[in-house]
């Protein structure tokens, strides 16, 4: 029996019934408890879970062995009885001696915060290149879990001692075979970047700037694009609603043509796995001329998932130490849900923003501040105009052609040489002109 079917017995099924549990770590959590409840059955949700109960744990501290301390493990093994759950859903990430040990005390199988969002991303990936670097993601975090596995197929199996424990050998030889099979996933992943890498490469010369929207799951970045672009990307109440990215062209004022792209939501404790497997994914991010970070500005942990966001951004070396500030990817912050905020409170967050560089409150449901937001950004991709003298062969009309559309031309003139084009250009209009000419 190969590894691979023996996992499929451990995978989550749609419609299970399960508690989600979450240790609120000591000294650790800044965020509302609730909320972060919330979200956690949100993730369960998102890949059809059947939630019977939650409940959050203050733990002061963690057990190496469970986590939780022992009278919390009974409590959430009487929890999972009381609601015949076969799933335990803990939204903290758990060592595989942990999530055993868990596993043994409720008597259900336990899923922690990194495998649930693993499973999320499995059934969402909709491109080879994503399903490939959620696979990828899956077996780096399996390989550690082996044992475990083994264990709990030893549990269900019900004891039938004749059929024997797996040897050693037999672990050895399924980490070998995960081990080769993620070699061959990095071999294919490689070939899937190159040829993206291709198209990124004709694309940067194609003439026109690219934004990204960025943003911690459900923000609201999906109906942004869709209000934007007309486009009917899902957008729904629903954590992890896009995975691969999006991109359609729009108009903005002053601005001809830009592409917009769609992104995959950030969570918080994404699993590393998972940023190491996306990099690529959204290396489209960091090629962007201008990000669009989104936020709930109604949700009780906005700010706690601002920094969420952040920290991915740092990860991706997108922003922090060692980023040239010249040639940084500015960023724009959106608040977003406007509409939810009550007046008292809409005033407050208006004057917040007022005083800030960078920030736009909109409601991308009802529409309202959408056009300032689409000025903004223009004003940003235009920002830093130059005049440039600039030499071009008169019979390269579309060269001129592009100038037009992209700056502002103040003079033209032949010469022997020549024809001389005086035009006002931004950074990244400038920078793609010339890599289009190169
Ligand atoms: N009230 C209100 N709801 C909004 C607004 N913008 C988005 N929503 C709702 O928030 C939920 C999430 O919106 P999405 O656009 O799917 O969010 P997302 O950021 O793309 O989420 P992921 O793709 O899951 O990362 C949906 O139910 C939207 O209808 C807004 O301005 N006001
Ligand atoms: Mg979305």
């Amino acid at each position: 029996m190969s590894a691979f079917t023996r996992e499929s017995d451990d995978e989550v099924s749609r419609g299970a019934r399960a508690v989600v549990v979450h240790a609120e770590l000591h000294g650790g959590d800044r965020r509302n408890p609730e909320a972060r409840l919330e979200e956690a059955k949100g993730l369960a949700l998102a890949i059809g879970i059947d939630v019977q109960a939650s409940q959050s744990f203050r733990v002061r501290d963690r057990k190496p062995a469970t986590l939780f301390g022992s009278g919390q493990v009974d409590a959430i093994a009487a929890l999972a009885m009381d609601h015949e759950a076969d799933l335990v859903v803990v939204d903290n990430a758990l060592s595989p001696v942990q999530q055993s040990n868990l596993e043994k005390a409720t008597k259900a199988k336990v899923i922690d915060r990194t495998g649930l969002i693993l499973e999320i991303f499995g059934e969402r990936a909709a491109t080879n290149e994503g399903r490939l670097q959620v696979e990828l993601a899956h077996l780096d975090y399996q390989a550690g879990r082996l044992v475990r596995s083994w264990t709990h197929l030893e549990r269900q199996r019900g004891g039938f001692g004749f059929l024997g424990g797996p040897g050693e050998t037999q672990i050895e030889a399924d980490r070998r075979m995960i081990r080769d099979r993620m070699a061959k996933i990095r071999r294919e992943l490689e070939q899937v970047t190159r040829t993206r890498g291709l198209h990124r490469a004709r694309r940067q010369k194609a003439p026109w700037p690219v934004i990204a929207l960025v943003g911690y799951t459900n923000a609201g970045k999906s109906t942004l694009f869709n209000r934007m672009t007309g486009a009917e990307v899902m957008a729904e109440d629903l954590l992890f609603a896009t995975l691969d990215p999006t991109m359609r062209q729009i108009a903005l004022p002053g601005l001809d043509k830009a592409i917009l792209s769609d992104t995959v939501g950030f969570v918080s404790d994404l699993p590393t796995q998972l940023i190491a497997a996306f990099r690529a994914t959204l290396e489209e991010v960091l090629s962007a001329d201008l990000i669009v970070h989104v936020r709930d500005v109604a949700h009780s942990d906005s700010t706690a998932q601002r920094d969420d966001v952040l920290q991915v951004l740092e990860e991706l070396d997108v922003i922090g130490e060692g980023v040239d500030p010249v040639t940084a990817v500015p960023i724009l912050e959106v608040w977003n849900k406007l509409d939810l905020l009550d007046e008292e409170a809409a005033a407050h967050m208006h004057e917040v923003a007022a005083r800030q560089d960078n920030v736009v409150l909109v409601s991308a449901l009802t529409g309202e501040g959408v056009d300032g937001f689409q000025k903004a950004v223009s004003d940003m991709l235009t920002k830093g105009a130059d005049v440039h003298q600039i030499m071009i062969d008169p019979t390269d009309g579309a060269s001129l052609a592009w100038l037009h559309e992209h700056g502002e031309v103040l003079e033209s003139a032949m010469q022997a040489d020549g024809m001389r084009v005086e035009a006002r250009l931004s950074q990244s209009a400038y920078a793609r002109f010339r890599a289009r000419q190169s």
